[in-house]
């Protein structure tokens, strides 16, 4: 069967799952919210990673559908906080750029959140600073909208587009996620130091919070907490964990 038969079948039979990464304070250690990742369980080849089939997903528009399967399952997972009578923590969820071309994005967004009741603040919509650029007036649009129903926004993996200072000045985002390029060789490299400070002196005056993403040692943990870094995420905190362990974490000891 070609792969977006496959997805299209994956969708109706309920075979993707969400695993959820922590995100923490840089400050207490204490779990502030938790990013939603996608996985495909097949039937035949077990765990898929996104890698192997977002793409095809993206090309014949199934990214859509998908999309708003994640929203409904990450509201899941909030639901499931409540339940389970743990700390109420955020989910970010990522987006597509076939995403940000759905007109009605926003709405659609609103009525599942309100059919789970699931308030709008628990939500954040990742967006990566390239599908920003790639169309500004549209995401611009999306974002007021978004923001007016208390929705948050975070730009994804910023440093590897080309946005500029007046276009990030212009969009009401909550926060802005420092990519992992920036924090692999951040020991050795004086360049990556200075280069993360000054994104993170930057992004405050914006009154944004700053996450570092890809945080794999204590001294890269300590160097970003120093640097002014508010949040942190990656595999020294935790892996992407199964709803099951997700809702066991708290947080990292400092
Ligand atoms: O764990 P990791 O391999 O999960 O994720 C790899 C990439 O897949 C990341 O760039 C991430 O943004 C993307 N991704 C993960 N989950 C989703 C999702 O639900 N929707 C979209 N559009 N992208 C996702
Ligand atoms: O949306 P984004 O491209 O930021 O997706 C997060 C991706 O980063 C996921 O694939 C996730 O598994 C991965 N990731 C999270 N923490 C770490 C880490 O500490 N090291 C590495 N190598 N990858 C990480
Ligand atoms: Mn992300
Ligand atoms: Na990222």
């Amino acid at each position: 069967m070609v792969l977006e038969d496959e997805l299209r079948r994956a969708l109706q039979r309920r075979e993707f799952v969400l695993m959820f990464q922590p995100i923490v304070s840089l400050t207490s250690g204490k779990n502030i919210k938790f990013e939603a990742l996608i996985r495909w369980q097949h039937p035949e080849r077990g765990l898929l990673a996104p890698g192997s089939f977002i793409d095809i997903a993206e090309q014949t528009g199934l990214i859509v559908p998908i999309g708003y399967w994640v929203i409904e399952a990450a509201c899941e997972f909030i639901q499931q906080q409540y339940q389970h009578g743990v700390p109420v923590r955020p989910v970010a969820v990522n987006l597509s750029v076939c995403q940000l071309r759905e007109p009605d994005l926003a709405c659609k967004i609103e009525r599942i959140m309100a059919h789970l009741k699931v308030p709008p603040y628990l939500l954040e919509l990742e967006i990566t600073e390239s599908m920003l650029m790639e169309n500004v007036e549209l995401a611009m649009t999306l974002i007021n909208q978004l923001q007016q129903l208390g929705i948050r926004i975070s730009i994804d993996d910023f440093g590897t587009g080309y946005s500029s200072l007046s276009q990030l000045r212009q969009l009401p985002f909550n926060s802005l996620k420092i990519d992992r390029l920036f924090i692999k060789d951040l020991e050795t490299s004086l360049v990556d130091q200075q280069m993360v400070e000054a994104i993170t002196a930057m992004v405050h005056k914006l009154d944004l919070m700053v996450v570092a993403e890809g945080i794999e040692t204590e001294w890269q943990m300590a160097f970003l907490a120093a640097a002014g870094c508010d949040h942190g995420q990656g595999f020294l905190f935790a892996r992407p964990l199964p709803a099951a362990d997700a809702l066991q974490y708290r947080g990292h000891n400092i």
